[in-house]
């Protein structure tokens, strides 16, 4: 399998420290964010929506990160990070597409106005941070309760879903998310995720270094 991204960016992250928890063996082809690689004709002709991340294995091509992700612990039988009980796996498909639709648009405003602009030599805007402060106390809220009935999202153990809801709050320090106010969504990120070897391995920092810091 090939993946197309830049591991910077949440969606990317989540397929790479996805991959290496499932142990998958893969091959990472650069595409550069910041340069804009992933609006290039090349690209696009492989991820019609011009972002990052997207898959190739043989003559078939995958995009949509949480896809991604479920594509690859069935191909490779990884039944615990995916399990095949119909509940079970309901239930993880559902926190995927929660990710994707409530969780990821709503964390990425932070890191928008509160990394990607400064970086740029532009400010955050209030405003927009206050406004979207509200829905993501809610989205937190209900990860948080979810997160104060098992260690973690789907159980005693982790999932995909963990990593998949894990990306979009990657830089949570420096997006300056109010984690503070959701103890387990908080012990879930800093003690548990931010714990597991294939995070460690695909370190991001403030800045989007991609240096981990020294032990
Ligand atoms: N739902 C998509 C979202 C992919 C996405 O938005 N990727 C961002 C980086 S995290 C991107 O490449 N955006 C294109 C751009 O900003 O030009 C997925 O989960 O793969």
């Amino acid at each position: 399998m090939q993946v197309y991204a830049d591991p910077i960016t949440v969606n990317c992250r989540k397929v790479l420290a996805g991959l290496d928890f499932l142990d998958a063996p893969f091959e990472r082809v650069h595409v550069d964010y910041f340069k804009g690689e992933q609006k290039e004709p090349a690209y696009v002709a492989i991820n019609p929506n011009a972002s990052v991340p997207a898959l190739r294995d043989g003559d078939f091509v995958l995009w949509e990160s949480n896809a991604i992700l479920q594509y690859a612990a069935d191909k490779l039988g990884r039944d615990a990070a995916y399990p095949r009980d119909l509940r079970r796996r309901a239930d993880i498909n559902r926190w995927l597409l929660w990710e994707s639709s409530s969780w990821f648009p709503s964390t990425y405003v932070f890191l928008v106005e509160n990394c990607v602009k400064p970086l740029l030599g532009g400010e955050a805007d209030a405003a927009v941070l206050d406004a979207q402060a509200v829905q993501f106390h809610k989205l937190a809220g209900i990860l948080d309760a979810r997160l104060a009935q098992s260690a973690w999202v789907c159980g005693d153990a982790p999932t995909i879903a963990d990593i998949a809801l894990a990306a979009p709050i990657h830089l949570h320090g420096w997006q300056k998310l109010p984690l503070a106010d959701h103890p387990n969504l908080k012990r879930w990120m800093t003690e548990q995720i931010e714990q597991m070897p294939c995070w460690k391995k695909t370190h991001v920092g403030t800045g989007f270094t991609l240096t981990p810091p020294a032990q």
